[in-house]
C-alpha cells in the first residue's frame, strides 16, 4: 500500500503538520508531496489530488482521503497496532473530543495567531477572545495531564494523535511567547522535543515563501 501526504508550506500549514508529525513520529512510511500557498493561500496545483481544494490529504494507493481528522483517524486504522489512539477507552473518549474542539474550535486565536513558526511576534494576537481560547486549551491540556498523563509526558502519557492535534498550538505559543503555567509549558517542551516536530520545525525553518495572508503582523 503507498501512502502519499498532501501538505503545504511548513512554515504556514497547521492542518498540514497535523498528520505528518503523527505519521512521523509513529514511523508510518509515507511519500511527502509539497504544495505551497499563493498569497491568499489557496494552494496552487492541489486540483490533481483532491477536489476539496484544501491540504492536507492522504492519498492511498491514488486515493484521496482529506480533512485532518478523516486522515488520522484512517492512519489509525490502518496501523492498529501503533495505538495511535490512547488504549484507554475513557482516555480515547477525551482524546477523540478534544481533536474534535481543535478541528472545530478555537477561531479567535487561529485567527489572531496564525501559524508562523520561523518568525516571532511577542505579544501580538492577544485580544479578549484569543485569551479565552487560550485559557481553554490550558485547562484541557492540564485536565488530560492529570487525568491521564502518568505514563508519559503527553496528553495521555505516551504520544498519541492528540498531541500532533495541538503540535501547531505549541507553534503558535512560542511565536507570540504566550506566557503559560508550568505543567503547560512543560507540555509545550515536551511536543517540541519529539522527533518529528523538530524536524517539520527545520524544514519550515528553511523556506523562503511570504504568504501575506498568514503574516498580520509583519513590518513593512
Ligand atoms: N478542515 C480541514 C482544514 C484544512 C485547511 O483549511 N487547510 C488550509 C491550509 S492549513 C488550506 O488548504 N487552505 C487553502 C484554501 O482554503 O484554499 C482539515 O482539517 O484538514
Amino acid at each position: 500500500m503507498k501512502l502519499q501526504l498532501v501538505i503545504g508550506n511548513k512554515n504556514y500549514s497547521s492542518w498540514s503538520m497535523r498528520p505528518w508529525v503523527l505519521l512521523r513520529q509513529a514511523q508510518i512510511p509515507f511519500e511527502e508531496v509539497q504544495l505551497k500557498f499563493d498569497e491568499a493561500t489557496r494552494v496552487v496545483g492541489i486540483e490533481k489530488y483532491s477536489a476539496a481544494g484544501k491540504v492536507p490529504v492522504l492519498r492511498i494507493d491514488g486515493e484521496p482521503v482529506w480533512d485532518t481528522l478523516a486522515i488520522c483517524e484512517t492512519a489509525a486504522e490502518l496501523h492498529p497496532k501503533k495505538h495511535l489512539w490512547p488504549e484507554d477507552e475513557q482516555a480515547r473518549r477525551v482524546a477523540r473530543s478534544i481533536c474534535a474542539e481543535m478541528h472545530s474550535g478555537f477561531q479567535a486565536m487561529r485567527a489572531a495567531m496564525p501559524m508562523n513558526i520561523r518568525s516571532r511576534h511577542p505579544g501580538k494576537g492577544m485580544t479578549p477572545e484569543s485569551r479565552k481560547d487560550i485559557e481553554r486549551i490550558v485547562a484541557l491540556w492540564t485536565d488530560c495531564r492529570e487525568r491521564f498523563g502518568g505514563a508519559g509526558n503527553f496528553l495521555f502519557g505516551r504520544f498519541s494523535i492528540p498531541d500532533a492535534f495541538y503540535a501547531p498550538v505549541v507553534m503558535r505559543f512560542q511565536t507570540y511567547d504566550v506566557k503559560l503555567p508550568p505543567v503547560a509549558q512543560a507540555y509545550c517542551e515536551a511536543v517540541r522535543e519529539l522527533a518529528a516536530v523538530r524536524e517539520w520545525v527545520e524544514a519550515a525553518r528553511r523556506e523562503t515563501e511570504f504568504v501575506a495572508a498568514d503574516e498580520p503582523y509583519a513590518k513593512g
